[in-house]
């Protein structure tokens, strides 16, 4: 039986037997990310929320890396990062032309490179200041988090002169870049949201805040219990 007839080529020839499994974790920015972009090319996917520390037998041995997201598609071909799974889902289909090209193509690549490099070590570092002892040298873990909070600061200071000229990343449109880099975003202003707000980034705030408001970002977090064996299957996205 075909349960999806949309214009995403994937799910056009989708069957109930036949439909990719995402492996994800409803609060990882990685996993966030690969949602919102299967969200926009409208291809439907059977979803499997895990608990990061009883990660499915399944998922470990097509992917034993153990990170999610992963994508397992019809034809067998296991998708284990997220930016990859992001590129996937919208060349399947782009109905918003979320993907740039040419000399914005390139630009996305750099933002998503310090975001994912720089950025988020930072973020990890500022967030979990305990898991780097090694790292914090004569630094309490105070002032080890605060310097590192404010190295991720330098880079949101350039996503905010960015957005003082257009209203998204690359422009006036929304794009990947900015699916890709927001769950990153939030992550890092939830950290300690009284101290983001207090900062001087009225424009980077102003995107942040559409991107939480957007039904796109509801649907994407919707709420699943972990997936079980033999738990019937869940579409994603939620209908
Ligand atoms: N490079 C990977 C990174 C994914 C990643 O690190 N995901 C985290 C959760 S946010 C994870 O699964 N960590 C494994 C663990 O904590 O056991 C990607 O882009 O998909």
């Amino acid at each position: 039986m075909v349960v999806g007839i949309l214009k995403c080529a994937y799910t056009i020839r989708m069957t109930t037997e036949n439909i990719a499994i995402l492996y994800s974790f409803r609060r990882c920015p990685y996993a966030m990310r690969a949602r919102l972009a299967l969200e926009a090319s409208g291809c439907i996917v059977q979803l499997r929320e895990i608990v990061l520390r009883a990660k499915p037998v399944h998922m470990l041995e097509i992917s034993p890396k153990g990170t999610v997201p992963v994508l397992l598609l019809p034809d067998q071909t296991v998708l284990e990062q997220s930016l990859d799974i992001m590129y996937w889902a919208l060349r399947q289909a782009d109905p918003e032309q979320l993907l740039p090209s040419g000399a914005a193509y390139e630009q996305m690549q750099q933002l998503i490179a310090l975001n994912d490099g720089p950025f988020k070590a930072a973020l990890d570092r500022y967030k979990y200041p305990p898991r780097y002892t090694d790292e914090h040298h004569e630094l309490s873990p105070e002032q080890f988090a605060q310097q590192q909070r404010d190295q991720g600061a330098q880079h949101l200071l350039l996503l905010d002169q960015r957005l003082a000229q257009q209203p998204f990343l690359l422009g006036a449109q929304l794009s990947m870049a900015d699916l890709a880099i927001a769950p990153f975003v939030r992550q890092f202003a939830h950290t300690d949201l009284e101290w983001f707000q207090q900062q001087n980034w009225p424009h980077l705030w102003q995107w942040l805040q559409r991107f939480l408001a957007s039904e796109r970002f509801a649907r994407i977090m919707h709420k699943y219990d972990a997936w079980q064996s033999d738990d019937p299957v869940i579409l994603f996205p939620p209908r």
